[in-house]
């Protein structure tokens, strides 16, 4: 077998293998096999990568770079990553699976974040505080607030990554960004822009490997200022527990089982889209997944008939082709999960309505696929309404009133997106009133923006990416006093 491409860390504008000489083989899920090969690092890789990162912080050419410099930097990262769009989305296909479509959508879109946050750095304000004390002038300042580990998920690589990245690059921090070890290639293609965008070496550097290894060695270093992670709700707990131990501040960017509600009185239309849309684009591998679908008594008999026509007629397939609609599982163990979760779902009681196992056509053979799966008959007290799939799972729940809707849509530990479909504009308003998630649409579902902040309430997360305020997740405020009255106080009493 000919050697497959491998692919080399960042550190200090330089590439390098892992200290160890290990390698990661990184999987095509379409076609099963190793595809190229990434560095395995260990925790003397990422002590390595953090002294670069706080050298580069401290005393580097960026530190003295003005808000306006930075922000010149990101919009020209920003014509870059416009530039290299097709060719990373292609990458990223190649690496977890996900269609080509909908990768390239994705990359093609990050450059609008690089843009808005490069826009941004140079608005961040401090204030001269109204002072009860007339002889102090107090004023407050944004400081930047060093380095940031960022951790991220095979699903979206570089959209999760970005949304890390130009906020805190816009802050002024530097970073050292551990991205999944199921698709890492497209970050260590995309990180060679960073340097042609005027970004001094050592301000972004990658470190690849194992959660256990190279992640935790990451997320528990004393010299990291902040962690921000993508992730599954238990790993995220492990990060927090990692960063308690050091105090360090944590932003959890994590999992969901997001209730997509469609009343009688929506555009079914419309409505059977969105849930389709909900679930089985991306093939359920969405942090946002509309995993559970409630629908109001009267339709549910209508909207699952035409749910199943669509689902139905989705062309599963090769992810590399522009007209495939239904992908592979990015990776083995997540596939078997899936698998697992379609089982315990028939086990407890539901009516599996179509799907529910591996496609048994031979141009199937290869990839890690899993059916597009409907369940009716669900109560949402069962294993398939309460854990997250993260899979083509879509689970059928009837209701019969706004209240009923909103107690369902709420029992879940998560709470990171939600869909309302209805014609009803006071009962809409309701719904997003009542809804415990970090996000609402309706009529609409998946839609994100990089002026629009994201994240979740409950087990789903901690902070907010996107939107003016996230970039006050890397940084911190100073409070600076100055007396300007001579005389000397009396030192026994508070000033
Ligand atoms: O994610 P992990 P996995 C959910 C989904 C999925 C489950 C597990 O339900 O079934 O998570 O997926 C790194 N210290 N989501 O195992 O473990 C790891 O190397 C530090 C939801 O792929 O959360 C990778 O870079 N880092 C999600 C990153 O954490 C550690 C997207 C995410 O891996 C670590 C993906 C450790 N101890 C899965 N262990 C979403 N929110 O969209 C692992 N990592």
């Amino acid at each position: 077998m000919s050697e497959l491409p491998k692919y080399q860390n960042l550190v200090n504008g330089e590439r390098v293998h892992a200290k160890s000489g290990q390698w990661l083989d990184s999987y095509n899920p379409y076609t099963g096999k190793p595809w190229a090969q990434i560095p395995r690092c260990d925790s003397s890789d990422v002590n390595e990568a953090v002294a670069v990162a706080k050298a580069a912080f401290k005393s580097g050419p960026w530190r003295g770079m003005t808000a306006t410099e930075r922000g010149k930097c990101l919009v020209r990262l920003a014509d870059l990553t416009k530039e290299r769009a097709a060719a990373l989305g292609a990458i990223e296909t190649q690496d977890n699976g996900k269609l080509i479509a909908e990768m390239t959508a994705q990359t093609n879109y990050l450059s609008e974040w690089y843009r808005y946050f490069g826009g941004l750095a140079d608005k961040i304000e401090g204030s001269v505080l109204p002072m009860d004390k007339p002889s102090r002038f107090t004023y407050t300042k944004h400081e930047p607030i060093g380095v940031v580990a960022m951790i991220t998920a095979w699903n979206s690589p570089l959209l999760l990554l970005t949304w890390k990245l130009a906020a805190a690059l816009a802050a002024g921090c530097t970073a050292v960004i551990k991205p999944s070890e199921h698709a890492s290639v497209s970050t260590l293609e995309f990180i060679d822009l960073v340097e042609k965008a005027g970004i001094p070496p050592g301000v972004v550097n990658t470190v690849t490997g194992l959660g256990p290894e190279a992640g935790a060695a990451l997320a528990s270093h004393p010299d990291v200022a902040k962690v921000a992670f993508t992730g599954g709700d238990f790993t995220g707990q492990k990060i927090y527990e990692a960063g308690a131990a050091n105090l360090t501040p944590v932003s959890l960017e994590l999992g969901g089982k997001s209730p997509n509600i469609i009343f009688a009185d929506a555009n079914l239309d419309a409505a059977t889209m969105g849930a389709v849309s909900g679930i089985f684009a991306a093939t359920g591998q969405t942090c946002i997944a509309g995993s559970r679908l409630l629908v109001e008594r009267s339709a549910v008999d209508e909207v699952t008939e035409r749910i199943i026509e669509v689902a139905k007629a989705a062309k599963m397939g090769d992810p590399s082709l522009m007209d495939t609609q239904v992908g592979p599982i990015t990776t083995i163990p997540q596939r078997d999960h899936v698998l697992k979760m379609i089982e315990i779902g028939k086990q407890d009681g539901a009516k599996c309505l179509m799907g529910g196992g591996v496609p048994t056509e031979n141009e199937f053979a290869d990839g890690w696929f899993v059916q597009p799966t409907i369940f009716s008959g669900v109560d949402n007290s069962m294993n398939i309404a309460q854990k997250e799939v993260f899979g083509p799972v879509l689970s059928i729940i009837p209701f019969d009133s706004d209240e009923e809707a909103l107690a369902i849509a709420n029992d879940t530990v998560y709470g990171l997106a939600s869909g309302v479909w209805t014609s009803d504009i006071g009962r809409a308003i309701k719904m997003a009133d009542g809804i415990e998630a970090g996000t609402v649409w309706v009529n609409t579902y998946r839609a994100v923006s990089y002026t629009a902040p994201f994240g979740g309430y409950k087990r789903s997360g901690i902070g907010r990416e996107s939107g003016q305020d996230s970039i006050y997740e890397f940084l911190q405020t100073k409070t600076v006093w100055i007396e300007t009255d001579q005389s000397v106080a009396n030192p026994f009493i508070i000033r």
